[in-house]
This record gives structure tokens, C-alpha cells and sequence, in this order.
């Protein structure tokens, strides 16, 4: 049965699990802003859009985060749903969610409408989104790639968003110092502040064909850590 990785607070799939044990996992230790939804339900794929009112109509402001499911190394085919309870009838037994800290609202036949996150639990923390200039063209298989040259390079774009309404934060304060690091290629910088709330770094390519995790993270750990997957290939 498919696994599917929901944003609970957008109220969108981004993602689809492709390891089933990997996906049991998850569903055992739901984190504080995601849940997985286990359903015989196809779900195809529903551009983003831009929230133009309040919930349940969802909606992602600025694209799906994939850095949980990197930092996690969980496998995954980016998939993006958007308005997946507004346009699916899904169960309560289908969403797998922390119940200590969200409420499933069903409609009269008792479909899954909206998710309300309880206010008596701390909001998840201000994060770091990790984006990249590369586009998915060889192969295009969910991944940005550059080829695996050595030489070739892509922005790293490295943003602080407010972990509660996923907004971008973009204020003088919005300093921290952050660390980059990758398994695979060349940054330009492994250390730096932000600057209004961004920063960015280049990648150089490896040689070798490869999927290397870029992470971006906070050595004080106020700030959730991202990360993005590139391809040299
Ligand atoms: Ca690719």
C-alpha cells in the first residue's frame, strides 16, 4: 500500500515513501510537523499553490521541504499533492500522525477535512530551507543535477523560515550562524551568518555519479537543520 509524506501544517503530500520499511519506521516515530498517510488511495500529483485563505484549502508557499527526509536518509520520489484532504476522502485510520499534538477534523461521512495542530504543545522551531539553481533535466528523476565533471557548479540557497506559518524570515535579527556541509563535491564556504535571514554557497561538482546530501544547520540548534539532495551525473 503507498505511503505518502505529509506537510501536516500545509496540509499537502510531498512526497512518496518508496522503502515500506523505512515508511513503517516513520509512521512509528512521527516528528512534530509531518505524518505519513498509508492508503490504497492513488494520489497524482497537484501543483503547489499559493494559500489564499484560511484551511482546510492548504498549500504550499514556497515549495516542498525535503530536508527532513534527507537528514533522515528515508528513500523517497518527490511527489507533490497539493489540497490532499480537500480533494481526497481519506480516513482517520489512514493518517498517521502525533496525536499529542494534532487533531484529525472529519467531515459527516467521516473523511479526514483538516488537521488542527493542538495550541498546548511549543510550535515547531524557525528552519532552515535548503534550495538549489540545478534543475532536474539528466535524468530527470526528482533529483537537481549537475554533471559529475568536477568542475560543474550550482547555487546552494540557504533560508530561515518560521517553523509555525512556514513564512520566510527576512529581518536584520535574522543572523545565525550556519554550517554547510556535504558528503560528495566542493562548497565554498562551509561557515557563515546569515544575512536577513539568507544565505547561499557554491557547489562544485565530483567526479564520481553520485547523490550527495547538502545539509545546512545550526551549531547552536535553535534553528531545525535542511537539506537537499544533488546529483552529480
Ligand atoms: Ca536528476
Amino acid at each position: 500500500m503507498p505511503n505518502y509524506y505529509v506537510d501536516l501544517l500545509q496540509k499537502c503530500v510531498i512526497a512518496e515513501l518508496t522503502d515500506p520499511a523505512q515508511a513503517q519506521d516513520l509512521i512509528a516515530n512521527v516528528g512534530p510537523r509531518y505524518g505519513v498517510i498509508e492508503t490504497a488511495t492513488v494520489l497524482a500529483a497537484k501543483a503547489v499553490t499559493t494559500p489564499t485563505g484560511p484551511a482546510p484549502a492548504g498549500g504550499v508557499e514556497a515549495g516542498a521541504d525535503y530536508g527532513p527526509l534527507v537528514v533522515q536518509g528515508i528513500a523517497h520520489t518527490p511527489l507533490v499533492v497539493a489540497d490532499v484532504f480537500t480533494d481526497y476522502d481519506i480516513t482517520p485510520a489512514e493518517v498517521h500522525c502525533d496525536p499529542g499534538r494534532y487533531e484529525l477534523v472529519t467531515d459527516a461521512s467521516g473523511f479526514v477535512r483538516d488537521v488542527t495542530r493542538l495550541s498546548n504543545v511549543p510550535p515547531p522551531k524557525d528552519f532552515l530551507r535548503v534550495t538549489t539553481d540545478a534543475t532536474d533535466d539528466n535524468p530527470p528523476d526528482g533529483y537537481p543535477d549537475i554533471p559529475a565533471n568536477g568542475v560543474s557548479t550550482c547555487r546552494i540557497m540557504i533560508q530561515k523560515v518560521n517553523g509555525r506559518t512556514g513564512a520566510n524570515m527576512t529581518a536584520p535579527e535574522d543572523n545565525n550562524l550556519i554550517q554547510i556541509a556535504t558528503q560528495a563535491g566542493k562548497l565554498s564556504a562551509v561557515q557563515m551568518n546569515l544575512v536577513n535571514g539568507y544565505a547561499e554557497v557554491v557547489l562544485t561538482s565530483a567526479t564520481d555519479t553520485v547523490i550527495t546530501p547538502v545539509r545546512a544547520f545550526d551549531p547552536s540548534g535553535a534553528l531545525e537543520e535542511g537539506a537537499i539532495q544533488i546529483q552529480f551525473a
